[in-house]
């Protein structure tokens, strides 16, 4: 029985190393021709220098090079830190700093972004760079290209112990309620059992292939599709990035697809883009959407329009995989499903914890060894998720339809899904409030057609001065955070309602402002 993702990767390898893996615009490569990369990379990582159990931060857009560090850093017993490339100084600092990371694995941009923060980050040793030439970095970090490391890596013979179970794999960084996020402690056997049951649930095999356009940074795009792919023997077409007219021609034309997965934007995108191209897809064996709410309008439109019955699923950080609906029995619009084989879920009241009868709406928990093994060096907020049987608060609403079918209804944590990334209020409430011109500021979504949820910041000038202009104050965002999370909206007013405990109460500027006029000016 393997004991890691890894592990059944580069066992496929070793049984069929001419089976196609993965194709990234001009590149081609089989599994034997991936495994030998990745057993270099990690080969040169550890004639470097690193330990078991270090932290390297992959900084990095789409390509194969993003998993051959990841599986990479894996196999030379290292924990990798994933980091949205959109992430400005801010949130980089923030990550790197409490990871402790010792290298970074990024292309010109990110060498870029980083140089500033090297005072912040005194664990950073090394960058690899997977551009030529890159910019310089700081002349207290060791730069290597990531071509000169395979090359290094090729020659080395240092062994490779594989991972076990318990080790450390992946912290990702997600949930600023107090608007610093945590790094989920994902073990390689968490990863393994989702991987498993996902595969299993969603009849994935080595017949597959995916068009995979979703970021390799985040849950959806890494650790459904790579992992996915990976476990099953299955190939994979990744691009860099979504555009909607590029995934609607290869859907029409590259007959050897059999999966696409997105967010409900995506599904949004490509169904605008098919009414105005008048370009259908191929029918697909299965699409998946998750990440955020799909509404059933678009379910219906895409399933109308492009035939394809999505199937919903929900997810997160912590659990990669918590439930889906059913790949053989009725998809149902407007729930997320069942638990995976092999995990639980369960809705219980947010004030006893004692689970709820159908169709009673409180917070879901989730149970099983897909579960992360806790916050990276916070064990208050550790604590405070778990209770003594081991379930998991996820910090989302639901109820569980008469037929058993989840389905989320909320979200107890503050938190804005925007495109399918997550924005914390609080982050963005923090970084407004520096603003000079800013005496009181609060950051709420609303429904967005695109977007499913749109960051919207309510602001209370300081009292005398002018207001400042509102695109001083989404330039002010997006010079510190990732542009993702600037207001798409600000809207001046002149106090804040408040309860008697003084906490801002934003359902009622949600209420104004989705019905203007009421307490606010725009
Ligand atoms: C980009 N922009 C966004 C945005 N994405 N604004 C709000 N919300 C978003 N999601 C802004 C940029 O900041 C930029 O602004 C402008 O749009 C153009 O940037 P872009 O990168 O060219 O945008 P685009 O390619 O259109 O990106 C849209 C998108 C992308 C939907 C393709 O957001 C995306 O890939 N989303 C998927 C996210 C994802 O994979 N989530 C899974 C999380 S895992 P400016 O002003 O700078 O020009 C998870 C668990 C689970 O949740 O269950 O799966
Ligand atoms: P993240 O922390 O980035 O992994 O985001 C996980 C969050 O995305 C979950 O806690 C949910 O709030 C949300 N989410 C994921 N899938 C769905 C879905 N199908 N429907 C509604 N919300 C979802």
């Amino acid at each position: 029985m393997s004991a890691s993702l890894l592990e059944v990767f580069l066992d496929h390898a070793h049984r069929a190393p001419e089976r196609p893996l993965l194709t990234f615009e001009q590149e081609r490569f089989t599994y034997g021709q991936l495994a030998t990369h990745v057993t270099a990379f990690a080969r040169g990582l550890k004639q470097r220098g690193l330990q078991a159990g270090e932290r390297v931060a992959l900084f990095l857009e789409n390509s194969a090079r993003f998993a051959i560090a990841y599986l990479g850093v894996q196999a030379a017993g290292g924990v990798v830190v994933l980091v949205n490339t959109a992430y400005r100084q801010v949130e980089l600092a923030h990550i790197l700093s409490d990871a402790e990371v010792c290298g970074c694995v990024t292309g010109a941009a990110g060498v870029a972004e980083l140089a500033p923060l090297r005072a912040q980050l005194p664990s950073l040793q090394w960058l690899v760079t997977v551009e030529r030439p890159a910019p310089a970095p700081p002349e207290s970090l060791t730069e290597v290209p990531f071509d000169t490391l395979l090359a290094e890596g090729t020659l080395a013979t240092a062994p490779l112990a594989t991972p076990r179970p318990e080790d450390l794999a992946v912290l990702g960084y997600t949930s600023g309620t107090t608007g610093r996020s945590k790094g989920a402690m994902l073990l390689h056997r968490n990863l393994l059992a989702n991987v498993r049951a996902v595969s299993e649930a969603w009849r994935w095999t080595e017949e597959d292939r995916l068009l995979l356009t979703l970021p390799l940074f985040h849950t959806h795009g890494l650790m459904v599709g790579l992992h996915g792919t990976l476990f099953t023997g299955a190939s994979v077409d990744l691009r860099r990035r979504f555009n909607a007219a590029e995934v609607l021609a290869a859907l029409r034309d590259d007959a050897s697809l059999t999966m696409f997965f997105g967010v409900p934007t995506l599904y949004s995108r490509l169904l605008e883009e098919a009414r105005a191209s008048r370009v259908k897809p191929r029918a697909l064996r299965l699409w998946v959407s998750g990440s955020a709410p799909l509404s059933p309008q678009l379910f219906a439109d895409v399933e109308a329009e492009l035939g394809a019955r999505i199937l919903e699923r929900y997810g997160m950080t912590e659990t990669v995989m918590n439930t889906t609906n059913p790949y053989e029995g009725e998809r149902r619009p407007g729930t997320v499903g069942f638990p995976y084989p092999g995990q639980e879920a369960r809705v219980v009241d947010v004030r006893t914890r004692q689970p709820l009868p159908r169709g009673e709406t409180g917070e879901i928990e989730m149970r099983g060894p897909h579960v992360f093994a806790g916050y990276w060096r916070r064990q208050d907020a550790t604590a405070e998720s778990f209770d003594a049987d081991g379930w998991f608060r996820t910090g989302d609403l639901g109820e569980v339809d008469a037929d058993g079918y989840l389905r989320i209804t909320g979200r107890a944590r503050e938190l804005i899904i925007s495109g399918g990334f997550n924005v914390y209020p609080r982050e963005v409430e923090e970084v407004l409030a520096l603003h000079p011109g800013v005496a009181e500021v609060a950051v709420l979504g609303l429904p967005d057609a695109d977007l499913g949820e749109q960051v919207v910041a309510v602001v209370v000038p300081h009292p005398g001065a002018p207001p400042p202009a509102s695109q001083a104050l989404v330039d002010w965002c997006k010079d510190r955070l990732a542009s993702f999370k600037k207001p798409r909206q600000v809207v001046f007013t002149e106090a804040l309602p408040r309860n008697a405990l003084g906490k801002v109460q934003k359902h009622l500027l949600r209420a104004a402002l989705v019905t203007p006029g009421t307490h606010t000016a725009r």
